[in-house]
């Protein structure tokens, strides 16, 4: 018997839901039956682009006329809660983008809300899946350089990131809870949970509100330290946005992922290199295409843990476990001292 595809709209149609609509359209299981953007040109748009059964200017509208299996929100945090919520009155499974909210007891509300009426929540959290972390992530997870007792995770950019997304120039908090949550989820992957952390902030560019650098040093449960360095006031030749340049220690060797995607592992004495570049859908466009990519992996990933009845990786209680390091992060920088983060 035929399989019978999931039904399924995205709330938000601006710049990065872009993304998401192309690798939906890569994934077989789904069937795109409705858009919704509160700009009824974006929402028009989508629908005509991506041939979606039909347009909405209004979640509620869309939750009551439509029959859903899950709903994708691709809007700014600000609106998460109260279109989660929608979704949850109506028994529609969720995807919400990160930052999952503005504030942790939304974030909490979130996830309960989620919990309560048994609905599937996973935050699109995709830096981990992109196909160079994947790569470290399993070099890891074979053993190759043993047990890691070391990471630094860098991501420091002069790219202009405020042309594409403008409300970041204004938002009061910024690279921690905008790009630094994405590095501190990948460093979770890696090197498991936080025991402590400490965190520096700064901010370069006077044009924006909030913080554009912060070095954050953490040490985990199993005795190992990361440093997790973010800056988009960093002014160098090539420019290497939006890669994450890595290197992991262990008692046997050093995992790196350099420049351009070049992956080195060191293992037992022995220097292995190979390119980790994804091979990229043709949607994508350079230097995206990394972070374009990562969107397919990850609503593949949600849509196999569907099939087998598993939690998605980035579930909403995971993601939590990620959002408490940001905010433990903006406390540290703030008292200038060693913080314990949430952990459940
Ligand atoms: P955007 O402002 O370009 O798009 C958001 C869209 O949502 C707008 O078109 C707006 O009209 C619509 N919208 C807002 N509230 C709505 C509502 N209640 N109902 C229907 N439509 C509504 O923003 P963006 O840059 O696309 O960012 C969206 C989210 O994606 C943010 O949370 C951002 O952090 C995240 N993002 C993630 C990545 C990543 O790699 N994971 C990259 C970029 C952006
Ligand atoms: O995740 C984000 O919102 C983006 C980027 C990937 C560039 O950090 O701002």
């Amino acid at each position: 018997m035929a399989q019978t595809k999931l039904r399924m709209a995205v709330i938000g149609c601006g710049f990065f839901a872009q993304n998401h609509l192309n690798a939906w359209g890569m994934i077989p299981e789904v069937e795109l039956v409705a858009v919704c953007d509160r700009d009824p040109e974006k929402a028009e748009a989508a629908r005509a682009r991506f041939h979606a059964g039909r347009a909405y200017t209004g979640a509620e509208a869309m939750f009551q006329a439509e029959r859903l299996d899950f709903v994708d929100i691709v809007t700014t945090m600000e609106t998460h809660r109260p279109l989660v919520a929608l979704a949850a009155q109506h028994g529609v499974h969720v995807i919400v983008q990160k930052p999952l909210a503005p504030s942790w007891e939304d974030c909490v509300a979130i996830v309960e809300t989620c919990r309560v009426a048994g609905l599937r929540l996973m935050v699109h959290e995709n830096f981990r899946f992109q196909t160079p972390i994947l790569a470290v992530r399993k070099a890891v997870a074979e053993g190759r350089i043993g047990t890691p007792h070391f990471a630094q995770l860098s991501f420091r950019s002069g790219y202009d990131v405020y042309a594409g997304q403008p409300y970041l120039a204004t938002e009061k908090r910024f690279i921690l809870i905008d790009l630094g949550i994405h590095i501190l989820d990948v460093c979770r992957a890696i090197m498991g949970e936080a025991r402590t952390l400490y965190s520096v902030t700064q901010r370069i560019n006077p044009a924006i509100v909030g913080e554009d650098v912060a070095t954050t040093v953490i040490r985990h449960e199993n005795g190992g330290t990361s440093i997790v360095d973010c800056s988009y006031s960093s002014q160098r030749l090539p420019e290497l946005f939006p890669q994450t340049i890595l290197r992991i220690e262990g008692e046997r060797g050093t995992i790196e992922l350099l420049e351009d995607y070049c992956l080195r592992i060191t293992s037992n004495g022995a220097v292995e290199e190979r390119s980790a570049e994804p091979d990229a859908p043709s949607w994508t466009a350079k230097p995206w295409h990394v972070v374009q990519e990562s969107v397919l992996n990850l609503q593949r990933q949600w849509v196999s843990a569907w099939l087998d009845g598993t939690e998605p990786e980035t579930s909403g209680a995971d993601n939590l476990l990620t959002y408490s390091l940001v905010m433990a992060a903006y406390e540290s920088a703030e008292r200038n001292a060693v913080v314990v983060p949430w952990r459940g």
